[in-house]
């Protein structure tokens, strides 16, 4: 898959390529990642990329065009069909089926803005699909965009190992995680759930399955509702629940 990421600051999404999955994506040929900046495409002595509002008020613009030249370059370095990808408070919310789609695609570019945001006719006339991580505000897109490249890199055929499988993760049934022990047993106090240590496959699968959906349903009600719990998901959350006396 092919990545093309345009920043103001490109050294800072580049660094994503230096560690861990998605390092060893890049090294390995998987992926590739290509970077942009708007700056090297100013056309004033200044190398402006920025301007005051219309209408006033704080903080800056990114001017159109410098924006749109290095979307076209970084456009012009991937595949066709690959959309562009506005990261913004104003987009819509990612998740791990957003990932999904994601991963299925030749490729994407992703634009992360700085200031209060793109002269909006950008958008309008550039941008494919805009982006949000969540209900709260960053200083920049370039940490959404490198947490979206991390999301969709490891969904990849072949990037993870099967010891790190995807299929386990958080979210991939749309619940939480379960909890994780390893060495020693005892450890401040606390020892590992004896299930863990019997043996019994069936057994730790299905304790598995019972404490994701049980902190599911303390942590993120939300994620419950969004399901149609089996009758033996049914079963294992009352369990939880008459276990944890609630
Ligand atoms: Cl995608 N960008 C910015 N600037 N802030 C955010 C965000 C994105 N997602 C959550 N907060």
């Amino acid at each position: 898959m092919h990545f093309a990421v345009v920043s103001l600051f490109p050294e800072m999404v580049g660094t994503i390529g230096q560690y861990g999955v998605v390092g060893r994506a890049l090294q390995r040929e998987l992926i590739t990642l290509e970077l942009e900046n708007p700056r090297d495409h100013a056309s004033d002595a200044h190398r402006t990329v920025d301007d005051r509002p219309y209408g006033g008020g704080p903080g800056m613009v990114m001017k159109f065009e410098p924006v749109a030249a290095a979307l076209e370059l970084a456009k012009g370095k991937l595949p066709d069909g690959c959309p562009t990808v506005y990261l913004s408070p104003q987009g819509q919310a990612f998740d791990q089926a957003m990932a999904k789609r994601f991963s299925a695609l030749p490729g994407m570019v992703l634009l992360a803005g700085r200031y209060e945001g793109i002269d909006e006719r950008l958008i309008e006339s550039r941008i494919d699909e805009e982006v949000s991580l969540g209900d709260f505000v960053l200083s920049g897109g370039e940490i959404a965009a490198m947490a979206v490249i991390d999301a969709v890199v490891r969904l990849l055929p072949g990037v993870l190992g099967d010891e790190e499988s995807a299929v386990q993760d958080s979210f991939v049934g749309g619940l939480l995680d379960h909890p994780h022990y390893t060495r020693p047993e005892v450890v401040a106090g606390r020892r590992v759930p004896d299930v863990l240590l019997s043996g019994d496959h069936a057994g730790i699968a299905r304790w598995r399955d019972k404490q994701a959906l049980g902190r599911s349903h303390q942590r993120r009600p939300d994620l419950l509702k969004k399901l149609d719990l089996t009758d033996e998901q049914q079963t294992l959350l009352d369990e939880f629940l008459k276990e944890q006396r609630l």
